[in-house]
C-alpha cells in the first residue's frame, strides 16, 4: 500500500494507548485516518493527537472495518477483538499475552525478528515487557556466540502494574511519612487474594503462579525467548521481582556463550546494535538506572562484566522503559516496518 495507513487504537485512555499517541508525534507517525477506541467507561473522552482533537469511540467489532492497521494497547479484551479486527481486514499488532505463543501468530521484535512478520495471518503480537528489555540486551551477544544459558532477575516498575500501580506506590510512602497505615489493594495483583504493601519492600510475585512455582510473567520470558530467537535450547532460569520504582525496568543478567567471549567484544556488540546504549563506565558511576532511562528509546546496558568462575559467564545490568520499547514503542515499530516494507 503506497497511501497511508487508516489506524486504530484499542486501549487509546490506558498508560500504553497513551504512549502510542505521544510516538506519533515524537516519530511523525503518518496516516490517512486515525480511530480512537476503548471501553465503554471511556468512550465520549476527548485527546489531542498530533494538535487535533478525537473523541474516544467503544470499541467493537465492527469498530475495525476499514481499518488497516490496529495497535492494541493490552488485556483481555484482544482475546475477543483481535480475530473480529482480523476477520475485517486489518492487521492486528497486540501487546497483551494472548496469542503470544500460537504458532500462527508472529511474536516480534523489529530490532531481532524482523523477518517473522511477513508470517501473519491477521495478528502479530508483541512481546511482554520484560522479554523485550531482556533481549534488547542479548541478541548482540548471541550474534557473537551462541548464547546457551540466561539466569536472570527483574526489578519492575509498579506502572507495570497499571497507573494503580503507581498510585499505591505514592500514597504508601505519603501515608508511611505520616506514620499512618494504608491498605494495599492492588499489588502484587489487584485480582489477587492478598495484597502487600511496595513502598519500601520488595515483593518476588508477578502474575500467578503456575504449576512449576515459577509465576506466569517468568515463565513468559522463558517460552518468548525461545520464539523470538527461534532456539528453544536456551536454558533461561527467571526471577521477577516488583520493586518501588514508578516506571522502568531493570534486569540483572548472567548469560553462558557457546564461545567465551572478551568484555570489549561484549561492549562494542552493544555499541553497535539499533535500540540498545552502552551505558558502562564504572570509573564515573555511569551505569543503567531507571529514573534516567524512563521516556527514553533505548534501552540502556551496563555493568558489563566476565564471571568470576566461568570463562564463558558474562553478567550485565539493563534498565528500559516498559512502556516505550516494552510495550507501544515495540508495537509501532512493528507498524512503521510494515509500512516502509508495503505490507499492509
Ligand atoms: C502485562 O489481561 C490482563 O489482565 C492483562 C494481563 C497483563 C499482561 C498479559 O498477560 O497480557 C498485564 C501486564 C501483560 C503482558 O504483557 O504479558
Amino acid at each position: 500500500m503506497s497511501k497511508l495507513p487508516r489506524v486504530a487504537v484499542l486501549g487509546a485512555t490506558g498508560a500504553v494507548g497513551q504512549e502510542f499517541i505521544r510516538l506519533f508525534e515524537e516519530r511523525n507517525f503518518q496516516f490517512a485516518s486515525l480511530k480512537l477506541l476503548a471501553s465503554k467507561r471511556s468512550a465520549g473522552k476527548k485527546l489531542m493527537v498530533c494538535g487535533k482533537e478525537y473523541t474516544v469511540e467503544e470499541a467493537k467489532p465492527e469498530s475495525f472495518e476499514n481499518i488497516d492497521v490496529a495497535l492494541f494497547a493490552g488485556g483481555s479484551i484482544s482475546k475477543t477483538l483481535a480475530p473480529e479486527a482480523a476477520k475485517r481486514g486489518a492487521v492486528v499488532i497486540d501487546n497483551s499475552s494472548t496469542f503470544r505463543m500460537d504458532p500462527e501468530v508472529p511474536l516480534v521484535i523489529p530490532e531481532i525478528n524482523p523477518e517473522d512478520i511477513a508470517k501473519h495471518k491477521g495478528i502479530i503480537a508483541n512481546p511482554n515487557c520484560s522479554t523485550i528489555i531482556m533481549l534488547m540486551a542479548l541478541k548482540p551477544i548471541y550474534d557473537l556466540s551462541r548464547i546457551k544459558r540466561i539466569v536472570v532477575s527483574t526489578y519492575q516498575a509498579v506502572s507495570g502494574a497499571g497507573k494503580e500501580g503507581i498510585d499505591e506506590l505514592y500514597e504508601e510512602a505519603a501515608a508511611f511519612a505520616k506514620g499512618e497505615n494504608y491498605e494495599p489493594k492492588i499489588l502484587p495483583s489487584a485480582s489477587l487474594p492478598k495484597h502487600y504493601q511496595i513502598a519500601y519492600n520488595l515483593i518476588p510475585q508477578i502474575d500467578i503462579f503456575l504449576d512449576n512455582d515459577y509465576t506466569k510473567e517468568e515463565m513468559k520470558m522463558v517460552n518468548e525467548t525461545h520464539k523470538i530467537m527461534h532456539d528453544a535450547e536456551i536454558g533461561i532460569t527467571p526471577t521477577a521481582v516488583r520493586v518501588p520504582v514508578a516506571r522502568s525496568h531493570a534486569e540483572s543478567i548472567y548469560v553462558e556463550t557457546e564461545e567465551p567471549l572478551t568484555v570489549e567484544q561484549v561492549k562494542k556488540a552493544i555499541e553497535d546494535f539499533e535500540g540498545a546504549e552502552l551505558v558502562d563506565d564504572v570509573k564515573n558511576m555511569i551505569y543503567p538506572m531507571p529514573l534516567d532511562t524512563s521516556d527514553k528509546t533505548d534501552v540502556a546496558v551496563g555493568r558489563i562484566r566476565k564471571d568470576l568462575v566461568n570463562p564463558n559467564g558474562i553478567n550485565l545490568w539493563v534498565s528500559g522503559d516498559q512502556i516505550r520499547k516494552g510495550a507501544a514503542l515495540n508495537t509501532l515499530q512493528i507498524a512503521e516496518y510494515m509500512i516502509a516494507h508495503d505490507m499492509l
